[in-house]
């Protein structure tokens, strides 16, 4: 079911927004260095990007990287039949149908096209110091960063619904990203964790790994700083040693 997932131990992804490339050759030179860190998976979405933009990009990022490109939407417009799979993303931190049920709907017609593995996804927002994007435009709450048995019960509901990964997302550029004491509490309910937002340094990656992250999203930090793109390299390649 998980093809992507499977076996996989201490797993990096990198995310990619196209909203942040300006120009198509920009697009192009970056996902050459994120090819050469050989990441275990890439992320491509965002809150804003257009359809056009995203189906690019997908394109490029999966004629240039080896691995599995996934889809993370921000929207029901983001969808490629380029991807391997997608992040079917239930906002179960939020209370708006729409990031519930309502975009999901929206995208059936083109997805029944498509030959994309459709993984059901727990997406859980965690307070990151400061009010993300997709607190903004999806007009919800954060679950608060130290309120374990409301984030604990939140990510069992997600379970018992059938969800089969849990994403937990303290949002892009997060001031703080997810403590380890909340990464290990969400591992202990047993699905497939994915942790991201606001994680800048390889200690905060080892960090969340060993809490219980099954695999660490990394997207701002390498745009800010495309060198980080080598001490992930050298992290992926000491971790088998
Ligand atoms: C955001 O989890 C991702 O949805 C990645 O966050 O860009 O802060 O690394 P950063």
């Amino acid at each position: 079911m998980l093809k992507f997932l499977n076996g996989l131990k201490n797993g990096i992804a990198i995310l990619i927004d196209p909203d942040k490339f300006s120009s198509k050759d920009k697009l192009s030179t970056y996902l050459d260095k994120v090819s050469f860190a050989n990441p275990d998976i890439v992320f491509i979405g965002g809150s804003t990007v257009s359809k056009i933009d995203f189906q690019n990009c997908v394109e490029l990022s999966k004629e240039k990287i080896k691995a599995p490109i996934v889809i993370f939407p921000g929207a029901s417009h983001q969808l490629s039949e380029h991807a391997d799979a997608i992040l079917f993303l239930s906002l179960i931190s939020g209370r708006n149908p729409d990031y519930l049920i309502g975009h999901h709907i929206a995208a059936v017609s083109e997805l029944e096209k498509m030959n994309l593995q459709i993984i059901p996804t727990s997406y859980m927002l965690v307070d990151g110091g400061k009010k993300s994007s997709v607190e903004y435009i999806s007009n919800t709450n954060p679950i608060p960063k130290d309120a374990f048995s409301i984030a604990r019960k939140t990510a069992l509901a997600g379970k018992y619904l059938g969800h089969k990964i849990l994403y937990a997302d303290a949002g892009s550029g997060a001031m703080e990203n997810i403590s380890k004491e909340m990464i290990t509490i969400l591992s202990e309910t047993n699905s497939p964790l994915i942790v991201g937002g606001g994680i800048r340094s390889i200690e905060q990656i080892r960090g969340a790994h060993q809490a219980g992250a099954q695999v660490v999203v990394i997207g701002n930090k390498i745009e800010e700083d495309i060198n980080f793109l080598l001490d992930i390299k050298n992290y992926s390649l000491n971790l088998g040693l």
